[in-house]
């Protein structure tokens, strides 16, 4: 581990005081906007997770309680998973026909957990096409300046986290169990249920006030981890059954082919977090899952400690954080794909304990 004083760094308690000066002006000018604004576009980016959804549910939720009219759209359906946030079914899945005048007709377009217009995919045109103000918050690095005003804090744990210093940085008023349970939901599992670095004393500051506003942590946890299908079980078993160590055991990684998943009558959606379990190996400091995916391969990196993961990522075109980054490779046969990943990872698994 780092020395204590690099440690204390970027620690979630510093932040508050720490607050930039520019951080301060966007929440002012955001919440301005959320004041005096009328019609309201809600996105996130592709494969929403529970950060974007929650999210999502949160602020559109806050929102309408002040009257506002709001828009939820994403390029994707809304996963099966996060159905329990939505009871009313008011996330959409983008159709340009139907939505295209929403969001050239909205007054602000709030883009959460991305800051990469070409996330959001089939909606990228519509969103910058529009005369709206943009509006990006989001925790992920190497933000792209689409957006203004911009809440930016790569040091969050979460969207959900920042949202909520963003809404109730003055007091929880407001904070009904609709946008405490999406914004419960939205750290939950963006911090692998409270464990991930960046989860420090202020998340837990912030899960106490939602459990206290209304968030069930036994419900939320038990909708998003303990409902799988007999099929995702039976996957993870024969995905487990494949992992293989390199290095002395210092990496280890996963692959899932697109047999694997018409086989046991899964999906994509099936195999989130399967990154936990070659992480969990005693020795292993990188894990790998490849994912094959239509026309090319999916991969997800995870790393323990100063390993700065996400710089192997964008070797091969991805991006994300040190300990969490992911890439997609267009065609390639998997097996020649992992042999690639697989050698440039070296370096990373050798060097920066
Ligand atoms: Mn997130």
């Amino acid at each position: 581990m780092a020395n204590p004083e690099e440690m204390r760094e970027g620690m979630p308690e510093d932040r508050p005081e720490g607050m930039p000066g520019s951080m301060k002006e966007a929440i002012r000018a955001i919440l301005g906007l959320f004041r005096t604004r009328e019609r309201f576009v809600l996105t996130t980016h592709i494969n929403p997770d529970g950060d974007g959804i929650g999210s999502e549910i949160a602020l559109a939720s806050w929102l309408r309680k002040r009257g506002k009219e709001v828009r939820v759209i994403n390029h994707s359906p809304l996963p099966a998973v996060y159905r329990f946030l939505d009871p009313g079914g008011t996330v959409g899945e983008f159709d340009p026909d139907r939505d295209g005048p929403a969001i050239a007709g909205a007054d602000v377009i709030v883009v959460l957990d991305t800051n990469h217009p070409d996330r959001l995919q089939s909606m990228k045109e519509a969103v910058l096409g529009s005369p709206a103000t943009k509006v990006c918050i989001d925790h992920h690095l190497d933000p792209d300046p689409f957006a203004s005003p911009a809440l930016l804090d790569e040091n969050a744990t979460s969207t959900g986290e920042i949202l909520y210093r963003l809404l109730f940085g003055e007091g929880d008023e407001g904070l009904t169990a609709e946008v405490a349970t999406g914004l419960y939901c939205a750290i939950m599992t963006d911090t692998g249920s409270f464990r991930y670095p960046r989860t420090g004393p202020l998340t837990h500051t912030i899960l106490s006030r939602l459990i206290a506003c209304g968030a069930d942590p036994v419900r939320i946890y038990a909708e998003v981890y303990e409902r799988w299908s007999k099929g995702r079980i039976h996957l993870l078993g024969e995905v487990l059954a494949g992992l293989r160590t390199e290095f002395e055991g210092r990496l280890a990684h996963i692959t899932i082919t697109r047999e694997m998943l018409s086989r046991t009558g899964t999906s994509e959606e099936d195999t989130d977090n399967f990154t936990t379990y070659p992480m969990s190996v005693d020795g292993v400091r990188v894990g790998i899952l490849f994912l094959e995916i239509e026309g090319g391969v999916k991969i997800s990196f995870r790393s323990k400690g100063m390993i700065p993961i996400n710089a192997l990522a964008m070797e091969f075109g991805g991006n994300g954080h040190k300990n969490a980054a992911g890439a997609r490779i267009a065609g390639g046969e998997t097996g020649e794909v992992r042999a690639r990943v697989l050698s440039a990872a070296l370096k990373y698994v050798t060097g920066g304990e």
